[in-house]
């Protein structure tokens, strides 16, 4: 089969809907949950604002349209390696500069619900990544490799969603700094989850802060966070569309995360 023999049968596919496109992406709006920082440690990206310009009316007659407040790094969004110091110098590491060919790649889907049900501090470890490969296949260089925690239940709810104890330190799944060194020894594009950002809700105490932020962008590689609907997809041969706006010299980007999936 040609190459473009794949595209008319992802064609007729797509017409026919055996092939359906998951949505990946939660609202983005003013009810939209913002990470919360330690307020020694930074500022607040600030709550996302939509301005109408005009809504049929004396400010346009025939036309509605709004202006946004948003940070780049709000709602589901992506990462770039810009967003860590240890990205920075990759001339290529800005949403702006990506490759485009990176915006569309195959997912692997790691299943971790019940794991983070039974603990809301759930960390993936290298092992059981490898445990999942000898279950499903291995993961490929190029690859995305998302975290499911069915997490996004709580998306509507900034509280639940960011799950912060008394002292508001937040309580949610990710990975440990060996799961992403495993990931970046195995050339992953990658790292997705369903919580507010890459890492776990305690990431700032770990050895090393923040480790998926820390070794994806060292590597210049990319994040994706608060993804929804990650239980609609199978655990390989999803096709995942993560396309960050372009942002000028951006750090990251709310993106419409869309996966195709086999019917
Ligand atoms: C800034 C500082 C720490 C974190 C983050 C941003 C994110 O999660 C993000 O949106 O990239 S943990
Ligand atoms: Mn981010």
């Amino acid at each position: 089969m040609t190459s473009a023999d794949t595209l008319a049968k992802l064609a007729s596919s797509l017409l026919d809907g055996s092939i359906r496109v998951v949505d990946c992406a939660a609202p983005l709006g003013p009810d939209t949950p913002l990470l919360k920082l330690p307020p020694e440690l930074a500022v607040d990206t600030p709550k996302i604002e939509i301005h109408p310009i005009s809504k049929y009316n004396d400010t346009g007659p025939w036309w509605a349209w709004n202006w946004l407040k948003l940070g780049e790094h709000s709602g589901t969004h992506y990462d770039a390696p810009h967003h860590w110091v240890t990205g920075k110098d990759f001339p290529d590491g800005s949403v702006d500069t990506i490759d485009p060919q990176a915006f569309v790649a195959p997912a692997n889907v790691i299943d971790c619900a019940a794991e983070a049900a039974a603990d809301n501090d759930f960390l993936l470890t290298a092992d059981a990544v490898k445990a999942w490969e000898a279950e499903h296949g291995e993961i490929k260089a190029g690859e995305w490799v998302l975290m499911r925690t069915d997490w996004d239940q709580f998306n509507t709810d900034e509280d639940k969603f960011l799950n912060a104890d008394g002292e508001g330190m937040p309580h949610t799944p990710g990975p440990d700094q060996g799961c992403i060194e495993y990931l970046m020894e195995k050339q992953a594009l990658g790292w997705g989850t369903q919580c507010i950002g890459t890492d776990a809700g305690m990431a700032a105490t770990f050895p090393v802060p923040f480790p998926a932020h820390n070794l994806l962008h060292k590597n210049n590689r990319y994040g994706l966070a608060s993804l929804v609907n990650l239980d609609k997809l199978p655990p390989k041969g999803a096709i995942f569309i993560a396309n960050p706006l372009k942002i000028v010299e951006g750090t990251g980007s709310p993106v419409r995360a869309l996966a195709l999936v086999p019917a």
